[in-house]
């Protein structure tokens, strides 16, 4: 099938065809700047942009030479095209005002540029994370028009920079992963409206924090760890990669429940997991593939946004087994 594969360009037009074709036209700059951050996160070491800045952001984490240039890089091809009235980013303190000689249109942009940043000196998969909000008219965005719930989202989206370098869509109808064609340059589409298996026997969780966890969370693990001598009656597998993008993307394989839940290792932070950036957006992804996305206590996409880089606990992945954590903490509470 040489020619007959969909496009991301071909998709996304006959998708936001109407009411958002503008955005339309932003989710092919995205895809640029994705493709712009494939080719630098490929190079790894040869790139000259490995390790650390003396710089930390806005949630006290040190940066990576690679977390600021992928931040440039989507503001570079996203920021022109008269779509936005500004743009977030976890790299920017505050948001980012689109330059007076540029048009500006209604969405809002907000994007993690390099998740799992802490992998990429040991070459492991990264990611780009976005989501797209809108405000009522084209202008200059306020820091108020940012918060909004994930239920508000008209898009959402990541790159994952794996072996292939795929981008996995949402425009509210169904999620869409499309591959990265590097001889042609094209992104096609490669699996069309993705669905999240409702069982799993594979969960995912950082277990070094295991002594910080909430009961319900402990009792979840507990029971998937003794498998077919405990409550389950089946054995379960387990995996971390520390990478958000790659565990959300086996989910969207084949299942799995992936867990960063409220801990008290810093009882100041609610969770490891940014809202408006990293949660918001994959809950829109798993929830329209199938899946359950969770703090435990509500879904993700109902959580009223308070401050930009709030941090929030996320439980996401295969219906049956979030639904059950949620029971958990329901008993528990
Ligand atoms: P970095 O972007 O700092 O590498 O953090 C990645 C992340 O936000 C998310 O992608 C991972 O699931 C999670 O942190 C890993 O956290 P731990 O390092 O505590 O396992």
């Amino acid at each position: 099938m040489q020619f007959g594969r969909t496009t991301l360009s071909k998709f996304v037009i006959e998708q936001t065809r109407g009411q958002h074709s503008e955005m339309g036209a932003l989710l092919i700059d995205v895809a640029a700047a994705v493709k712009t951050i494939s080719a630098l996160v490929g190079k790894g070491a040869l790139s000259g942009f490995s390790g650390a800045l003396d710089s930390t952001n806005v949630q006290g984490e040190v940066q990576k030479k690679l977390d600021v240039l992928t931040n440039e890089a989507i503001l570079r091809h996203c920021e022109w095209g008269g779509q936005l009235a500004g743009m977030a980013s976890e790299e920017m303190d505050e948001p980012y005002r689109i330059p007076d000689q540029y048009p500006r249109g209604r969405y809002l942009l907000i994007f993690d540029p390099l998740d799992g940043s802490s992998n990429s000196d040991v070459n492991v998969s990264v990611g780009t994370i976005f989501s797209i909000l809108q405000r009522s008219e084209a202008g200059e965005a306020e820091p108020g028009d940012f918060l909004q719930s994930g239920h508000q989202q008209i898009a959402a989206g990541y790159a994952i920079y794996g072996p292939a370098t795929m981008l996995v869509l949402s425009v509210g109808n169904g999620t869409h992963g499309f591959t990265l064609d590097r001889e042609s340059g094209n992104f096609q589409l490669t699996h069309p409206d993705i669905k999240v298996p409702e069982d799993t026997r594979e969960f995912a969780i950082n277990t070094s924090n295991e002594r910080f966890w909430e009961p319900p969370v402990q009792r979840y693990v507990d029971e998937c760890k003794a498998g077919k001598t405990g409550v389950r009656s089946a054995d379960f597998n387990m995996r971390w990669i520390a990478s958000m993008v790659a565990e959300v993307h086996r989910i969207l394989m084949r299942g799995g429940i992936f867990m960063y839940p409220k801990d008290n290792k810093d009882p100041a932070k609610p969770g490891r997991l940014r809202l408006m950036y990293e949660a918001n957006p994959m809950a829109m992804l798993i929830t329209q593939a199938g899946g359950v996305a969770s703090t435990g206590r509500e879904r993700i996409l109902d959580v009223p946004p308070e401050t930009l880089h709030q941090r929030v606990p996320v439980l996401l992945g295969s219906k049956s087994e979030v639904e059950r954590v949620e029971r958990y903490h329901q008993e528990y509470d």
